[in-house]
């Protein structure tokens, strides 16, 4: 376990995280050791004995103070500890490089203040960072195990989280709450680069950096990925959780209307009921009812502007 511990750790909040854990766990361990073995002394010693006689022990005031001060010390000490590692996290430095993080079922979008949309999370090495979280649907967690940090993303709330990445390279990040259906689907990348890199991507047009994280987004879908649809839907016509959109335009399929079947050929109108009123129908072969109402989500331009999208990948 030291072992573990003893490279140099990703962040500054994994750093507090995993010393106060050393520290507490190496208390626990010595008292447990200390415990037992004193136990089981006792039982040898102190076991029944013909011809011995009892006697009663009455008060010792030093044992007394001994057994009251050393374990209020440890506990104080693992209260500081701790405390100090939350300050770590919840403090946010002045100049922390603020991203703000959208959750929706079952993706994360990461929003930077010049407009940059990515759904992997690109940030500076050294640089404090500062998450601000909202979901647009229910209750998620975003969760970075590498840097211990983990936060809850709530509705109608912005939560924040920070952290500072020591080391560059690409960690894993979950959603730690359970939010539907996909929600062990809902994982992404936290990608750690060196400064210039960083800066170099951030001030130019793409939308993706240099690394060798694959993207799914693109300039013209980037709306199918905005609006949340290329989490189920792909775009290449590998299988996800609902119909691809590569090829789908004037496709013959089945679908279900009111448990009946029927055979229908995909056209603008169609497509246009499917986004939003997606439980009238449901293509066969695919759960029903998993799709949001997208009524609220998009206006005219949009939905006109995802039909040209979905169009355009036959
Ligand atoms: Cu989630």
């Amino acid at each position: 376990m030291f072992l573990m511990f003893s490279s140099q750790s990703a962040s500054r909040t994994a750093e507090a995280v995993d010393s106060v854990m050393i520290y507490i766990v190496s208390v626990s361990l010595l008292l447990l050791l200390g415990i037992t073995i004193t136990m089981i002394y006792f039982v040898f010693k102190y076991h029944r004995k013909k011809g011995h006689k009892p006697v009663d022990i009455h008060g010792n005031i030093w044992l007394e103070i001994i057994w009251i001060g050393i374990p209020t010390i440890l506990v104080l000490t693992m209260f500081y500890y701790g405390y100090m590692g939350f300050r770590t996290m919840r403090d946010i430095p002045e100049n922390a490089f603020q991203i703000n993080v959208t959750a929706r079922m079952w993706q994360w979008q990461f929003n930077y203040e010049n407009g940059k949309q990515t759904d992997t999370l690109f940030v500076p090495v050294k640089t404090p960072i500062l998450l601000k979280m909202e979901s647009v649907d229910v209750n998620h967690s975003l969760y970075i195990p590498a840097f211990r940090i983990k936060e809850d993303v709530i509705a109608g709330r912005i939560n924040y989280l920070s952290f500072t990445a020591d080391l560059t390279g690409s960690y894993d990040i979950a959603c730690a709450e359970y939010c539907g259906l996909k929600h062990s689907m809902m994982y992404t990348r936290v990608v750690v680069m060196p400064d210039e890199k960083f800066t170099e991507w951030y001030e130019s047009e793409k939308t993706e950096p240099d690394t060798n994280i694959t993207a799914v987004s693109q300039e013209s879908q980037s709306l199918l990925f905005e609006k949340g649809c290329t989490t189920c839907h792909s775009l290449d016509g590998s299988k996800k959780i609902a119909p691809s959109f590569k090829g789908l335009m004037g496709n013959e399929r089945i679908v279900l209307r009111n448990g009946s079947e029927m055979h229908i050929r995909v056209d603008e109108e169609y497509l246009r009921r499917s986004i939003m009123e997606p439980n009238a129908e449901t293509v066969k072969g695919y759960t029903a009812g998993l799709m949001p109402i997208q009524k609220y989500n998009l206006n005219d331009n949009e939905l006109n502007k995802i039909i040209s999208a979905i169009n355009s990948l036959n």
